[in-house]
């Protein structure tokens, strides 16, 4: 029968398995145990003993921000688990490593990742960490071409199709969150007011904009082309200036190549147009708004540069087949269809991004970022200018050719 634990409770419950004993040391009576979660959905623990440190995460029966009245099943973490193995194969070193998982208490414990901290609280400390650019546009590429059919052998993409289709709720949270609860008055929405409520109600009104949003909710419901992390932000990744972590893929689930790359954009856009608001306090962000412009460039063209290279010299699953092109003297096929491949993802990825950021600003689930600015006309000010961009690549991401594009759009609307 599952149990939630509480920081008393752990060391009884949990103290005798062997892998944690191992990782942390023997006598559980002298562990030390807080309970640090903060985010949305899931209790999460650091335990300290003798020989070191270990993060117990345990999924609950209901969403925590909400509390019990939304029920939201516990198998959310044997997804997690499972997209967890996947991903450190895919991209090795790039995720925590597991110490041991209870499918039946839903809990993961896994590797304490220490001095490394949530890259969105060092973003809006200002903080400028030279590597992750680089580091998330391979974690993207590898992770996405290795887990698409591409690359992997087609009987085993579709059982593990077949794996996650039941990851059902946690989709269905994406999917009204996400793609259809900020064009409409839902219930759980919030927003700055009265400030935003002429805007809101402008996107509200926008029909290109709900037509775009209903296109993409479609592809992320039916496009099942890879497994993604499902919720890649910035509060899903842990920095130091030399390393890069990615955690929590509970919302893991087969979709669109471009999803998780939109989502991640999304946040050095919101992360940008949100330094104004931490400027007061802290000092100019001139150069941290020119750094988040440079790292966004740098995450999408190294994604596209590995993600070739992996074309190039992996591609072995049923999608242009190297019997169909190189082999047969015409590497040139090969090419065109890559440049059509990443073609159709930055598309996608653009739109992902513009939704991503209209949620963040008008849902139920916010960033930090914004919700940190006291000062609610200065919040106001930075959330309208990521909204308009958003409603600028969400609908005009067929006309949008370059990143360069973006970055003169979001230095003029940064003026304004
Ligand atoms: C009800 S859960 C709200 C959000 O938290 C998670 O981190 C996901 O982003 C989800 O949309
Ligand atoms: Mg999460």
């Amino acid at each position: 029968v599952f149990e939630a634990l509480s920081a008393e409770t752990l060391p009884l419950r949990i103290g005798g398995n062997a892998a944690l004993k191992e990782k942390i040391g023997e006598n559980c009576e002298r562990w030390t145990v807080n309970e640090v979660g903060d985010g949305n959905l899931n209790l999460v623990f650091i335990v300290t003993g003798d020989k070191g440190s270990a993060i117990i995460k345990q999924a609950l029966p209901y969403v925590r921000l909400v509390g019990e009245s939304w029920p939201l099943p516990l198998k959310r973490s044997f997804f997690e688990y499972h997209a967890l193995v996947r991903q450190g194969a895919r991209d090795p070193g790039m995720v925590p490593e597991i110490v041991f998982f209870d499918v039946e208490q839903a809990i993961i414990v896994m590797e304490f990742l220490t001095p490394h901290v949530i890259l969105r609280r060092a973003l809006i400390e200002g903080r400028r960490l030279p590597k992750i650019g680089r580091d998330l546009g391979l974690f993207a590429a590898r992770t996405l071409f290795r887990g698409s059919d591409f690359s992997m052998p087609t009987r085993e993409k579709k059982a593990d199709v077949a794996l996650f289709a039941d990851n059902v709720e946690l989709c269905d949270i994406t999917e009204n969150l996400v793609f259809s609860d900020p064009y409409f008055e839902a219930e759980l929405n919030r927003h700055t007011a009265p400030q935003l409520d002429p805007l809101v109600a402008e996107l509200r009104a926008d029909r290109d904009l709900k037509v775009e949003a209903q296109r993409l909710k479609h592809l992320f419901s039916a496009k099942a082309e890879t497994l993604c992390h499902g919720d890649l932000h910035t509060g899903s990744i842990m920095v130091t200036d030399d390393e890069t972590r990615i955690i929590d893929p509970e919302f893991a689930f087969y979709g669109p190549i471009s999803f998780d790359v939109g989502m991640l954009l999304a946040n050095f856009w919101m992360s940008y147009f949100s330094q104004s608001g931490h400027e007061a306090e802290r000092g100019s962000r001139d150069e941290v708004r020119s750094y988040l412009l440079d790292t966004i460039e740098t995450i999408w063209e190294t994604f596209r540069v590995e993600f070739s290279r992996l074309w190039r010299t992996e591609r072995r699953g049923i999608l242009y087949q190297a019997s169909l092109f190189e082999d047969r003297g015409d590497p040139l096929a090969a090419e065109q269809a890559l440049n059509i491949v990443l073609d159709e993802i930055y598309r996608e990825m653009l739109g992902f991004a513009g939704v991503e950021i209209h949620r963040r600003i008008l849902g139920l689930a916010h960033n930090a970022d914004f919700e940190m600015i006291a000062d609610p006309d200065r919040r106001a000010n930075c959330e309208s200018k990521a909204l308009k961009l958003g409603r600028h690549i969400a609908v005009n991401r067929h006309r949008i050719h370059s990143l360069r594009d973006i970055r003169e759009t979001a230095e003029r609307l940064q003026k304004e």
